[in-house]
This record gives C-alpha cells, structure tokens and sequence, in this order.
C-alpha cells in the first residue's frame, strides 16, 4: 500500500525529480558508452568471437541513443563529468586487463558484473519510469540479458583455465560495484528506485550466471560476500 502511495507521487516534472535523473540518466548513457568500447576491445583479445562481439557493442550503442532520448523527453542535461567519475575505477581495471591481455577478467567486469548490474537497475526502474523511456528500457533490458550471456557460455567453455582469475577478479571488482550502488542510493530512490530492491536482482543475475558458468554454491556464497566486505 505505502509503495502504491509513493509511486503515485512520482512527479517526472519536477526539479527534484529532473536534477536525480540528470545523473542516474548520465551513469546509464555513460555505461552503454562504455559497454560499446569493452565489446569491441574484447573482439580483439578473441578474434575467434569477433564479429559476434562486434553484434553485442551496436547494441550498446544503440542502448546509449535511447537513453539519450530518455533525457531530451525529460529535457534533462545529463551530467556526463559525474558519470565518468561513476565509472572511472571499473573503467580503470578493464583498461589494466585489456593492456595484459586477461580476456577472463574483462569478461567478469563487463559481461557478467556491469551486464548484472544494468539488468537489476532496467528491471527495477521500468515499472517506476515515465511512459516514453518504460517503453526503451523494456527493449534494452532483453538485449542485456543476451550479453550477460555470451559471457557465460565462454566462461563455462573455459571454466577449469579461468577459475582463479575469475576469483581474483571478482575480489577486485565486486567491492566497487557495492560502493557505486551506495553512492547511487539516494538518487536512485528519488526516482523511486530502492536500493536493497538493486542489491537483490543484482544478486540474483551475477549469483546465477556464476552458477551457469561452473562454481558450487558454497564457490558463489564466498565470491558474493567480498563485495559486501567494502
Ligand atoms: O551492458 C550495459 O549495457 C551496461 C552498460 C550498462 C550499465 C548500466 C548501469 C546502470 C547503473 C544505474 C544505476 C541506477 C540505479
Ligand atoms: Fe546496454
Ligand atoms: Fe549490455
Ligand atoms: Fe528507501
């Protein structure tokens, strides 16, 4: 009942509503932005899936051209400086991996870290969203259920080889996906977004696609709890 009452006051008009979106909008169209270059630097770390991953960075390109819109229907300037420094450490570490090569740990960062990430916050903002950027986001968030995906298949293919840089990685990186939500919280609910709503589909999505690619329960227990450790 009192979700009811609080979504029914959601007003897309107002400044308060407008100055949460400048950033929240940003953070997403920076990540598609992002997204579209770690596919296409992936492609070259595996010549094999190129063309493939080619497929996947036109699609976060065009992700990034609808949450554009998004924020011209709202007639929002994105704070895109805000969003980058979102970003910069996760940037960082897959522009460290990509340098040396380590395929498996650009992997976790895009393909099953930001991929879970972006399909816990697409399936939480769609019922609360305005009508014009509902409509985008349900298209976008089948797109990224197909990314999370290829990350998978290929994790599971080489799972023995890539274990223990799947472990480090995920050390490295979880704990900083914890502190994006904690730094996003405030603006996320604004646009009636709850973070512990965030926290769980984000859990959901990476715990099952660790599962697909080959760790046990008690593997996925311990991976998940380093990220809460930050
Ligand atoms: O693969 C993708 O398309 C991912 C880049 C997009 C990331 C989206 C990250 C969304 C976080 C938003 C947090 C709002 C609560
Ligand atoms: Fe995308
Ligand atoms: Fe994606
Ligand atoms: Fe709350």
């Amino acid at each position: 009942m009192q979700e009811l009452a609080v979504r029914s006051e959601l007003d897309f008009n107002s400044e308060t509503y407008k100055d949460a979106y400048s950033r929240i909008n940003a953070i997403v169209i920076e990540g598609e932005q992002e997204a579209y270059e770690n596919y296409i630097d992936m492609g070259e770390l595996l010549p094999g899936d190129k063309d493939e991953l080619i497929r996947l960075s036109k699609m976060e390109n065009r992700h990034k051209k609808g949450f554009q819109a998004c924020g011209k229907n709202l007639k929002v300037t994105p704070d895109m400086d805000y969003a980058e420094r979102f970003f910069s450490q996760l940037h960082g570490n897959f522009q460290t991996a990509k340098a040396e090569g380590k395929i498996v740990t650009c992997l976790l960062i895009q393909s099953l870290i930001i991929e879970a990430f972006a399909i816990a916050a697409y399936n939480i903002y769609i019922p609360v969203a305005d009508p014009f950027a509902r409509k985008i986001t349900e298209n976008v968030v089948k797109d990224e259920y197909s990314h999370l995906n290829f990350g998978e298949v290929w994790l599971k293919e080489n799972f023995e080889a890539s274990k223990a840089e799947l472990e480090q990685a995920n050390k490295e990186n979880l704990p900083i996906v914890w502190q994006m939500l904690n730094e996003v919280e405030d603006d996320a609910e604004i646009l009636g977004m709850e973070k512990e709503a965030l926290v769980e589909d984000f859990m959901i999505s990476y715990g099952e696609a660790l599962g697909n690619i080959g760790f046990s329960t008690r593997e996925i227990m311990k991976m998940s709890a380093h990220g809460l450790a930050a």
